[in-house]
């Protein structure tokens, strides 16, 4: 049986039956049946039944948010917030089937012309911090296009992802169309990587497990989209609204508490200003409000387990490479919890300043000139996301043209809209999920001839 616990109290949640090697073949050997018949399906009629499930959830928003908040430990303003995403991820793609667009290709002879066609099974396996948000990013653009899904939550927050299988049937998705099944990722995760009949994987995760799905993968040639870790910078230039920047600072790396691949965790400081940013910086961590998740105050909630509180805790070692400057509060156990901690003056070196910590931890990193930040903000083995401040509008796109990343924002600290690509650079992953982009990675393209001599 999976033990579901509430990170906030440390309870049982729920108990399910585990999934293993066959729960996982039998989903797949479903989704294979369901799949020509969905794939067949008018396009219209694909996209009225997304229209259907997207009102669903909207539907059930409160339901699927307070199930979220509990299992995941989020506040219940964010996992409202989530459940609205979820709901327009679905109807943004709702739009697609009709809109699956080919070309036409002058040729000698004939008519080449290219049409899109959907994969077929497509394993979904996703990770605890935005369980239904990350799995919707997957699940809307597959059967868009017209594939079926076999999706595979993480073992801690496999919640809503059930509740959501039966959303998606009571709103008119066939049977055999959205299969969901909750177990371990070494035994399930991995039996999906290898499933000879699964066409893709798409994957949110560790860089480390994104790792082994890539080479798992190349045995039977199955496409891949890895969205992975991240240690994005929020690089803060002199000539900044600096109490603005010093506002969004804290819900940039502190939202979620933290476990956000996307969390600006190195906050790069043009060293004129540091003194003043970090006074203001004070101000927003120590105003932090961190507490019960299905508290309407609550603005940050507990870790997700012991075991994460445990690696969060051993970045916050009091080291001269990267010392304590400002501690938030949280409250006593039961529960996961951590306080919003700033590191400061980070020496780039230092582990803290180098390894995702997935967690309420920002390290302040101070630099000189325009170059120099630019520079930093390279220096690392990922490049998912990051922020740039500055009134200086040209400085703001050189910089954003120089950083190694897939999604940049300028005077804010946002990364995720539902109509733009999101994914990494380098060690952070490939592929994009969201926007018009993802449809690439759920479809293959098909040239075809037609003689006409
Ligand atoms: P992982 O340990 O990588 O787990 C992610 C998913 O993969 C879970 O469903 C897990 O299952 C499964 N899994 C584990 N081992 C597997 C294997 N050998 N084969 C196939 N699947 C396997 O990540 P996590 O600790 O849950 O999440 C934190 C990490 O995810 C961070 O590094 C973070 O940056 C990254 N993340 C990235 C993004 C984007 S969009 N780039 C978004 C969120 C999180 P079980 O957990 O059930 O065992």
């Amino acid at each position: 049986m999976i033990q579901v616990i509430e990170p906030a109290t440390e309870a049982v949640l729920e108990e399910l039956p585990r999934g293993g090697i066959e729960e996982i073949d039998a989903a797949v050997d479903r989704a294979r049946e369901a799949f020509p018949g969905w794939r067949a399906m008018a396009p219209g009629e694909r996209a009225s039944r997304l229209y259907a499930l997207a009102d669903a959830v909207a539907d059930r928003r409160e339901e699927l948010a307070v199930l979220e908040a509990r299992n995941a430990g989020k506040p219940i303003a964010d996992a409202r917030g989530e459940m609205d995403m979820v709901a327009a991820t679905f109807r943004y793609y709702a739009g697609a089937p009709e809109r699956l667009l080919g070309d036409t290709i002058p040729v000698a002879g004939g008519q080449a012309f290219t049409v899109r066609e959907p994969l077929g099974v497509v394993g979904l396996i996703v990770p605890w911090n935005f369980p239904l948000t990350i799995a919707a990013w997957k699940l809307a653009p597959a059967l868009a296009a017209g594939n079926t899904v076999v999706l595979k939550p993480a073992e801690l927050t496999p919640l809503t992802a059930l509740r959501f299988a039966r959303v998606a049937l009571d709103a008119g998705i066939p049977e055999g169309v959205v299969n969901v099944v909750a177990g371990p990722g070494s035994v399930c995760g991995q039996r999906l990587v290898e499933h000879p009949h699964v066409a893709k994987i798409a994957f949110t995760g560790s860089t480390e497990v994104g790792r082994s799905i890539a080479a798992g993968a190349a045995a039977t040639i199955k496409r891949v989209t890895l969205e992975l870790g991240g240690k994005s910078p929020n690089v803060v230039f002199a000539d900044a609204d600096l109490e603005a920047a010093a506002a969004a600072a804290p819900s940039a790396v502190f939202g979620n508490a933290g476990q956000d691949c996307c969390a600006r965790s190195r906050i790069l400081v043009q060293r004129s200003v540091l003194d003043r940013f970090m006074d203001a910086l004070e101000d927003a961590v120590e105003s932090i409000r961190v507490g019960d998740p299905l508290s309407e105050e609550s603005e940050m909630g507990p870790l997700i387990s012991a075991a994460h509180r445990e690696k969060v805790s051993s970045f916050v070692n009091g080291s001269g490479d990267a010392p304590v400057a400002i501690r938030g509060s949280a409250p006593d156990g039961p529960g996961y919890w951590f306080a919003p901690t700033v590191l400061c003056p980070v020496d780039p070196g230092a582990r803290a300043a180098r390894e995702e910590i997935f967690g309420p931890v920002a390290t302040v990193i101070p630099f000189g000139d325009e170059n120099d930040a630019i520079r930093l903000a390279n220096d690392t083995v990922y490049g998912l996301s990051g922020s740039i401040w500055t009134r200086d509008g040209a400085r703001a796109l050189r910089v954003a043209r120089a950083i190694d990343a897939g999604v940049l924002s300028i005077n804010s600290n946002t990364s995720v809209r539902v109509a733009t690509p999101f994914g990494g650079f380098k060690q952070s992953g490939y592929g994009r999920e969201l926007g018009p982009h993802a449809l690439d990675a759920y479809t293959e393209v098909k040239s075809i001839y037609y003689a006409t001599s």
